[in-house]
């Protein structure tokens, strides 16, 4: 007897991430998708970059965690809207979630939308929500051997923020060797030393989002 197999749980993700991607593009909408460690600075970089491009775009984000609605009250400050799923348990946000969070937001007319992932360094990275892209964070206090330690993300990401590099006076942070072993992984990766605290770096990443808000209108 042939036992009928579900195959995979990332199958069915995959599918569901396709539908969400499709419903993106036709709104010409550029999704990005953060993920780090708990703390790395996730928030204070949307903060950051919400206030700093809230005169050129329509953006909106969904913010993931585990439990509370800190986050997103964090966000809701800076004037853009926000919805926030609760996990409940589990450690990183999969299309279904993302599904219904974009039935309460009005995102048809939204440039950029951004998907703050639940603070984890590893499962999100393997879970397709309808991004365009993978944006990873690391930040400096949480030591220069990440990307070796834990390659998925780091060989996923279209760009990597080197985040809280206020700090590197404090630490022995290697960010060359990180570099190095970043592009090892992948090639294409863009890295940005920022400090979202203090805004320095920021240049460099708000101009690669209004590229690419350009590029996908263009599409
Ligand atoms: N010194 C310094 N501190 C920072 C920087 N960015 C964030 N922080 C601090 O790091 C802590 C965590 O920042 P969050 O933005 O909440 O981090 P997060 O990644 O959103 O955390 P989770 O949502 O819990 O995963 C806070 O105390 C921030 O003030 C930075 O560039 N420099
Ligand atoms: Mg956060
Ligand atoms: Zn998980």
């Amino acid at each position: 007897m042939k036992i009928p197999v579900i195959r995979k749980i990332l199958e069915t993700n995959e599918e569901k991430s396709n539908q969400l991607r499709e419903k993106f593009d036709k709104n010409k909408t550029l999704v990005l998708n953060l993920i780090s460690s708990p703390g790395a600075g996730k928030t204070t970089l949307l903060e950051r970059t919400l206030s700093s491009l809230k005169s050129d775009f329509k953006m909106g984000v969904i913010e993931g965690d585990i439990q509370t609605t800190a986050d997103a009250q964090r966000i809701a400050k800076t004037g853009v809207s926000t919805v926030q799923i609760n996990t409940e348990g589990a450690c990183h946000l999969d299309s279904n979630m993302i599904f219904a969070a974009t039935e309460k937001m009005n995102i048809t007319d939204l440039d950029i939308l951004y998907i703050e992932n639940v603070g984890n360094l590893v499962c999100p990275a393997e879970f397709k929500v309808g991004e365009d892209f993978k944006i990873a964070l690391l930040s400096i206090p949480e030591g220069d051997d990440k990307p070796e330690k834990y390659p998925l993300l780091f060989s996923e990401a279209k760009v990597l923020l080197l985040n809280k590099i206020d700090l590197l006076p404090y630490l022995d942070f290697d960010v060359e060797k990180v570099k190095k072993v970043v592009k090892s992984l992948n090639n294409d990766i863009e890295i940005f030393p920022v400090s979202a605290k203090t805004g320095e770096g920021f240049d460099a990443w708000l101009e690669w989002i209004k590229n690419e808000v350009k590029k996908k209108k263009q599409n």
